[in-house]
This record gives C-alpha cells, structure tokens and sequence, in this order.
C-alpha cells in the first residue's frame, strides 16, 4: 500500500450533536513530512465530545476526531527520518519540531510548538489539504492533528512520539492525552514540591492523574473534589486524604473555596488545579490557592465565550493563575520516557481504563459509556 490510497474504516463526525457515522474512507498517502499511521487503539478524552458537541470554535464538519492514541507506521512520506514502517506511535497533538528556529522548542519554559498549529486548527495538514476523503472522494477535515477515530489516519513527522513496543498500544494510548495532562500539571507547570498541598477540581482521567503525580511528587495533602461522589474512591486510592462534594445538595450555598481556604486548610493550599473546563470552578481553584504564593492551574477546556473573572485583590494578595497544553510535556522528547517510567513499573495506568470496546464501530458505545459518568477512559481497540 506504499505510496497508494488505503481504503478502511472509520467514524465520521458528520455535524455538530449527531452520532459519528461508520463510513469506508480514503486515506491518501503520506506527502512530504508525514506519517500515515494503523490505529491500534483510541481512548475518548472529553476534549473530543466538546467538539463532537459543538462547542469548539476550531471545530470543522465533516471531521474524524480521536486525538489519544496508540498507532503503527504504515508509510513515510519524503524526508522523513524520525520514524519507519513497523514503529510503534503515540499522535502529539502538540507536536515537536525541534528546529533551532522554533523559539519555542529550544525554549524549557514551554512545549507550545506552533509549528504546524495554524494549519491544524483549520483542519488540514501543514499543506493546506486534506489526507482524508470519504467514499465520494469529498474532504474530510483533520482534527487536532490526530484523526485517530479511523483505521489508519495521517500524522506530521513532528507529530509522531516513537515509544517502545514492550507497552501494549491498547494501554500507551492514555499517554498520549488525559493522563500525561495531569501528570505534566503536577511535575513541569507547577512544579509541585514535596509536603506541600494540593487541591483537584474534577476527577476525571485528568483530575484523577493529577492526583496521582501530586501523590509522586510527594504532596501532603490532597484535597479532591468533585459533585459526582462515585468518583471518590479511585481518588482516594490514588492518594487523595480528603474528599469533597462540591454539589450545591451538599455544601449548600457556602462557595468551596471558603471550605478549602476556611476550613480544610489555614490561607488555602499550596497548588490547585481545574480538571473540568466549569469557568466558575477555575474561580473557585483560583480562590482555594494560597495567600501569598498559591498556583492555580486551568487544564479545563472551556467553549469560547466562557470567561473567567476573579478580584485582581485575589493576585495583589499573591495567588497565581496558569494553564497548561499537554501537562507542559514537550511530546515527542518527553511521551517515550513517560512509557519507559511505566515499563519499569513507576507509572501504573490500568485503573484509568474503566471501558474497552472492539472495532473502530464502537466509538459511539464508548461515547455513551463516556456520558454515562462512570466512564475515566473508554479504549476501543481496532
Ligand atoms: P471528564 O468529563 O472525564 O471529567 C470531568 C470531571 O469533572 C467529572 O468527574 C465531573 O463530575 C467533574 N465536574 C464537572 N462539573 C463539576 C463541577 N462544577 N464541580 C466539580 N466537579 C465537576 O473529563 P476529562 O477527560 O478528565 O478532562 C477534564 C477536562 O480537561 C476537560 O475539560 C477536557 O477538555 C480538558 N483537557 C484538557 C487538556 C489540556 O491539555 N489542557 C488535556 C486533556 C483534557
Ligand atoms: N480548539 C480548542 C482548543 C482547546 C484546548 O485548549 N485544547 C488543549 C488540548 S485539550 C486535549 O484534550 C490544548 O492543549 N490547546 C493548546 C492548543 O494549541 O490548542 C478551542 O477551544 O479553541
Ligand atoms: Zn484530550
């Protein structure tokens, strides 16, 4: 199939709301810088039903969406050199280019890589087009540079996190989304010190992965909070000592932060995170923070439109407000050593995947089992 187009199955999202369709689509061959990849794997992060639900303002119909997962090199386009046929992949949606000109990649204050973002955010690949058509031959738009709800999809070379293949791709695939997001909160945005406490608003894959690299960082005291109560035992599991639940049944009008500021902590605590994309509990994280020297840090994503506010008194008064893209992880450098911490039994991941399905058709189940609110990752093996 090098150098031809691969006919294969895939899941199209086909408009805003609508349950993706199970479609046969052409995936054309790699060009010059690019990769095309067999998914192995593919694991939902909400990230893709807030843009299955519209609410994305990048957002582009018809699209295949998918954006965690673990692939196969199929094919090389012209000068690729970083990977081969046969190499195991992990999809960086913030990709690497590594250039001595990209200020960004020689720069450890970051990991935003912009070089192909433009492109990507339109839907295309770093040329302008598309790789993807479907059986009338007309464009399907790319998503997050990924696409990985398709039997094979197509990938820039700086995209692509060569990683070993002693890790079942069935399990690699959370590193290349949610559970890197919170790990890398915890280690590169924040920098998170040992003793110190922690406070994590929602505790989906994210929440909970924060979590778990507080517990690694050697955190103190974990504050989880959440209005779902099921979600509390995993959490303590992985380290959590006190759980809130923040639903107005519970706490009544008494705002969390005055818990967690008040009550749960003297001066509130040393880190907080947003793992829900809710603007009003970025205010709430940011209000939890420390007097003097709390970091609060937005992972959430929030349709355009949501704003956050706060009293400039809540910075005057020290408190740092921070996001991060990716946990802060420079991916193509930084996603091989996170499967090689997990190889040698540091990085546990299994308790994350809570869903697993067969064939690329059931991405509508796992969408469901995602909205179910049971769901941390739903894995649908191709
Ligand atoms: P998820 O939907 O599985 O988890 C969200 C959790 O937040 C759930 O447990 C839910 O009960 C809880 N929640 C919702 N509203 C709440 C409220 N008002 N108060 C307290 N808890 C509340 O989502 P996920 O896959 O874990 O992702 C979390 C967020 O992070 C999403 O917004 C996602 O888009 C975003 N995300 C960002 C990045 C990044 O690079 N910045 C990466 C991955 C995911
Ligand atoms: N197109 C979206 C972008 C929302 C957003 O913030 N995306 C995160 C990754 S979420 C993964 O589950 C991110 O890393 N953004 C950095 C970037 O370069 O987009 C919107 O809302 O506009
Ligand atoms: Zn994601």
């Amino acid at each position: 199939t090098t150098g031809k187009p691969i006919k294969c199955k895939a899941m199209v999202a086909r408009a805003p709301k609508e349950p993706l369709t199970e479609e046969e689509i052409i995936v054309d061959p790699p060009k010059e810088g690019e990769v095309r990849v067999k998914v192995i794997a593919n694991a939902l992060c909400h990230t893709d039903i807030y843009t299955l639900d519209g609410q994305d303002p990048e957002g582009l119909f018809p699209c295949i969406l998918g954006h965690e997962a673990g692939c196969v090199v199929e094919s090389v386009g012209p000068g690729v050199t970083s990977v081969k046929p046969g190499d195991h992949v992990i999809p960086c949606y913030t990709p690497q280019c590594s250039q001595t000109s990209c200020i960004f990649c020689m720069s450890p204050r970051t990991n935003l890589c912009p070089e192909i973002r433009s492109t990507q955010g339109q839907g295309v690949m770093p040329d302008g087009t598309v790789r993807l058509h479907d059986k009338d031959g007309k464009d399907i738009y790319h998503f997050m540079g990924c696409s990985t709800m398709s039997e094979y999809t197509v990938l820039a070379e700086i995209s692509c996190a060569k990683i070993s293949k002693e890790m079942a791709l069935e399990k690699a695939c959370l590193f290349g989304c949610g559970v890197s997001t919170g790990l890398g909160a915890v280690w590169n945005t924040c920098n998170v010190q040992a003793d110190s406490s922690v406070a994590v608003f929602g505790l989906g894959a994210v929440g909970l992965a924060v979590i778990q690299g507080a517990k690694m960082a050697g955190a103190s005291k974990i504050i989880a909070i959440d209005i779902n109560p099921d979600k509390f035992e995993m959490a303590r599991k992985l380290g959590a000592t006190d759980c809130v639940n923040s639903s107005p049944d519970q706490i009544g009008d008494k705002p969390i932060q005055q818990i967690i500021a008040g009550e749960l902590t003297d001066w509130g605590v040393d880190y907080s995170f947003d793992c829900t994309g809710n603007v009003k509990v970025m205010r709430a994280a940011l209000e939890s923070a420390h007097r003097g020297w709390g970091e609060s840090c937005v992972i959430g994503v929030a349709a355009s439109g949501h704003e956050i506010s706060t009293r400039p008194f809540q910075l005057v008064t020290g408190r740092v407000w921070k996001g991060t893209a990716f946990g802060g992880f420079k991916s193509r450098q930084d996603v091989p050593k996170l499967v090689e911490r997990h190889l040698k039994g540091e990085l546990p991941v299994d308790h994350f995947i809570t869903h697993a399905f067969e064939g690329v058709e059931k991405t509508n189940d796992a969408i469901d089992a995602l909205h179910s609110g049971d769901c941390l990752r739903a894995v649908v093996r191709y």
